[in-house]
């Protein structure tokens, strides 16, 4: 069901401390984690601790812990002193989506190109 644990799911295994993860923040609603294979000096996950596949899908059936994780990019952003970084949702797996359990990436710390690959 939208919302519960999924036994297959490797953030709500970081989420309840059955994987370890290099833990930034935490809140009631939300979870900040370094990612394993980082894209830049700070890249950090910001995930919520319901499951949903996607930050579309968080949004639409929880719109307040997606509003949650927003504020939570930006302590997370504030908190490793970057004043440029960018908030990043991939969406699907052909946009490098590859972990279904809603997530924004926090990368800052290096010059960023625009537009994305
Ligand atoms: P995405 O490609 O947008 O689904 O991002 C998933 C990210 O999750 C990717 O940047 C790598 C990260 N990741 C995958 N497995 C682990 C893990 O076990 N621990 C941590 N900390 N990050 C992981």
């Amino acid at each position: 069901m939208a919302g519960e644990p999924q036994a297959d799911c490797l953030f709500c295994k970081i989420v309840a401390g059955e994987v370890p993860a290099t833990l930034v923040r935490e809140t009631e609603t939300t979870v900040a984690f370094r990612d394993i294979n980082p894209q830049a000096p700070t890249h950090v996950l910001v995930i919520p601790r319901v499951h949903h596949r996607d930050a579309a899908t968080l949004a639409a059936a929880e719109p307040q812990i997606a509003a949650d994780m927003l504020r939570e990019t930006a302590e997370v952003a504030a908190g490793e002193k970057l004043d440029s970084y960018r908030v990043v949702f991939n969406t699907g797996s052909g946009a490098g989506q590859t972990v279904f359990h809603a997530h924004a990436h926090v990368l800052g710390g290096r010059g960023l190109q625009w537009p994305p690959g």
